[in-house]
């Protein structure tokens, strides 16, 4: 089998007005979707980081992929991603903390690869009649929990003008409104897990809105806050000992502070007053050479994997195994995403032993209109996607939607994600992305 054909589709996604420390989502959240057609006839699919930088790289990654064989992933991997990975031994430019996720330069190769390895995966999946996470070695689980993934918002369902979205939650700007997008995921979605994204209120408006999600669905769901490094190692400190047992028992402490060096000593003074909440990043550990380093300075405890920017399914593999090695914990990221992806996602988790927490998700803040998958959304049952009994993703593409999505994509007279620029024009004209902001 050979591949004939790259084909890529950019779309644009509603999305509520979210907010985070990065400020705060625009109308559309941008998308690529990947196609890859064979020689078989058949087409392998993924979904990725979208806007100008992304679909210009996949663009050019066109030349090596078109002819290939998709069984040759190392020898793909090895020829893109090589050299972008010597350079990753400067860890700190890695990070994750200034730019949104999808625009850092120096993870564009691994990007793009596991862009191209996913939907080779597809393909082989569907031409051995197998679905994806069994072409990769086999499952350990058949569902993959998620969890429930609550934002700070304005009021706004996303979408603009004619095509706006329905405003599910209203507006979400205190700890009661909180509780109550709370009770609505988990009503829909049976999530047994819950991450909140802070660094958007006063720290203390932050803790009353764990100790109310603590108290409204008691110690078996497990809680997760992450500030995106809004805080300082003092103010993540003072969090940590006021959450301390509400952060326990499965939950964790994710990004609080900036900097490898900032999470190690936090890490060290958190101990010294008994406080065991382990820290997760998806900021200071993007990259494989970030992980030893880490775990030798104490300054991770859970590295949040995402096959979007770690290099693919086989990575995330690779990742679980390191981590088991190294002692340390894995959860997944997520950013905005669609149907293609989540399964990606799903896939991942059931080929990666060392995940034990639920995984974030943005999908429930997505709608049925903007599903890019044949047949509609896909189902949660009990916060858990099942990996379905059908070659490769286990999705196949609704093309009137790509085609919606892609030409609504064309009249966005933006390109990339920009949280800054939505919180100038809507909130606050002289708003700046400041870290650590308390
Ligand atoms: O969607 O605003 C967002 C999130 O803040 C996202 O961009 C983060 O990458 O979910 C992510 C995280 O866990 O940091
Ligand atoms: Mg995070």
């Amino acid at each position: 089998m050979r591949i004939t054909e790259l084909r890529l589709h950019p779309i644009a996604v509603a999305d509520p007005p979210l907010r985070s420390s990065y400020g705060r989502h625009a109308p559309y959240a941008l998308r690529t979707v990947v196609e890859l057609k064979s020689t078989d006839g058949l087409t392998g699919f993924s979904e990725t980081y979208g806007g100008e930088k992304p679909l210009a790289a996949l663009a050019a990654a066109r030349a090596r992929v078109e002819g290939m064989d998709p069984f040759q992933l190392l020898s793909l991997k090895l020829d893109m991603t090589a050299e972008a990975d010597r350079a990753a031994t400067e860890a700190a430019a890695r990070s994750q903390m200034w730019l949104v996720p999808g625009e850092n330069p120096l993870d564009e190769a691994t990007r793009t690869y596991a862009a191209i390895e996913v939907a080779c995966l597809d393909l082989i999946g569907k031409a051995l009649n197998k679905p994806l996470c069994d072409v990769v070695g086999g499952r350990c689980r058949d569902e993959v929990a998620f969890s429930a993934y609550l934002f700070y918002k304005h009021a706004g369902g996303g979408g603009l003008g004619e095509d706006a979205r329905e405003d599910e939650y209203g507006e979400v700007l205190d700890p009661e409104a909180m509780v109550g997008e709370a009770r609505g995921f988990i009503a829909k979605y049976g999530f047994r897990e819950i991450k909140l994204k802070g660094g958007v209120l006063e720290p203390e408006l932050e803790i009353e809105t764990i100790r109310l999600l603590r108290r409204e669905f008691g110690p078996t769901v497990p809680l997760r806050i992450d500030p995106n490094c809004a805080w300082s190692i003092e103010t993540s400190l003072r969090v940590a000992r006021e959450l301390k047992d509400e952060l326990s028992g499965g939950g964790y402490l994710e990004d609080p502070c900036p900097g490898l060096e900032g999470m190690a000593e936090l890490r060290r003074r958190m101990l010294a007053e008994g406080i065991e909440t382990p820290l997760a990043s998806n900021v200071v550990t993007t990259c494989f050479a970030h992980v030893p380093l880490a775990a030798r300075m104490d300054a991770v405890q859970i590295v949040l994997s995402d096959p979007h920017y770690w290099g693919g399914i086989r990575s995330l593999q690779y990742l679980s195994h390191l981590c088991e090695v190294l002692g340390l914990g894995v959860s997944m990221h997520s950013n905005n995403h669609l149907g293609v992806s989540l399964m990606t996602m799903a896939h991942a988790a059931a080929a990666a032993p060392r995940i034990s927490y639920a995984c974030d998700t943005h999908y429930p803040w997505q709608t049925e209109r903007d599903e890019i998958v044949a047949g509609g959304r896909i189902p949660f049952v009990n916060g858990c996607v099942r990996i379905p009994d059908r070659p490769g993703l286990g999705v196949e593409l609704d093309y009137d939607q790509i085609a919606r999505l892609t030409e609504r994509y064309h009249k966005l007279p933006y390109r990339k994600r920009d949280d800054e620029a939505e919180m100038r024009q809507h909130v606050d004209p002289n708003w700046k992305r400041v870290l650590p902001r308390w």
